[in-house]
């Protein structure tokens, strides 16, 4: 079995989270572009892997691996001498599961419904990310003093949110670019030479 992942990528698209967390895990992958454009994530090879048609998605030793935060985590898990989540057993994973789900459930869609500019949902209860500026409040506190969702740890759960944060600030997300405790989040998470490696290969 292969130990060499093969990573189905497009630059403008998630897919650039996947590609900062092989970089930070020093994963041995090779690297299939799919072009939008030309619906390669839709022919009927490419839905045979991922039947969704969307990337990124992975297959590491025969097994398919889909949407994002499962495949930053899995990279985590897959390549531990990197040290990028807290040990099985470990507390502090609790807190890693916490930031790498809300991730998922809450800070992407509050993001894509503030950016499509999707009227606020009701009733509030109901909706799992409460309001966006909740989560935007949330993630604050969570990441005062920082550096990192875990403290002084850098782990996987920073390259998804931080990817998440840097890349709606980009876009005009309100409350992120210009607020000083997110600005200097992003700053630390995109020096690091992982980052610089993904985005420079895109
Ligand atoms: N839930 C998935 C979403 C993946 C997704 O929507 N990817 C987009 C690119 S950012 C895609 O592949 N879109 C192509 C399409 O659906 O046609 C995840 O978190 O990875």
């Amino acid at each position: 079995m292969s130990e060499e992942i093969t990573f189905y990528h497009n630059p403008r698209s998630r897919a650039q989270m996947a590609h900062w967390m092989l970089e930070e895990a020093a994963a041995p992958y090779k690297t299939i572009i799919l072009d939008f454009e030309k619906g390669e994530h839709k022919t009927p090879e490419f839905l045979a892997i991922n039947p969704m048609g969307k990337l990124p998605t992975i297959v590491h030793r025969g097994t398919v691996v889909t949407e994002t935060g499962a495949i930053i985590a899995y990279l985590a898990d897959a390549f531990p001498e990197a040290g990028l989540a807290p040990a099985m057993g470990d507390a502090a994973r609790g807190t890693y599961f916490r930031w790498l789900f809300f991730g998922a459930g809450c800070l992407e869609p509050a993001i894509l419904d503030k950016m499509l500019k999707r009227p606020d949902a009701e009733p509030k209860a109901a909706i799992g990310y409460g309001s966006y500026e909740d989560v935007l409040s949330t993630l604050k506190d969570a990441l005062t003093p920082g550096p990192y969702l875990l403290g002084s740890l850098f782990s996987a759960a920073d390259v998804y949110i931080g990817s998440q944060i840097n890349w709606a600030g980009m876009f005009g997300a309100p409350g992120l670019k210009g607020d000083p405790v997110f600005d200097a989040y992003v700053a630390r998470v995109t020096d690091r030479p992982a980052y610089k490696r993904a985005m420079a290969g895109m």
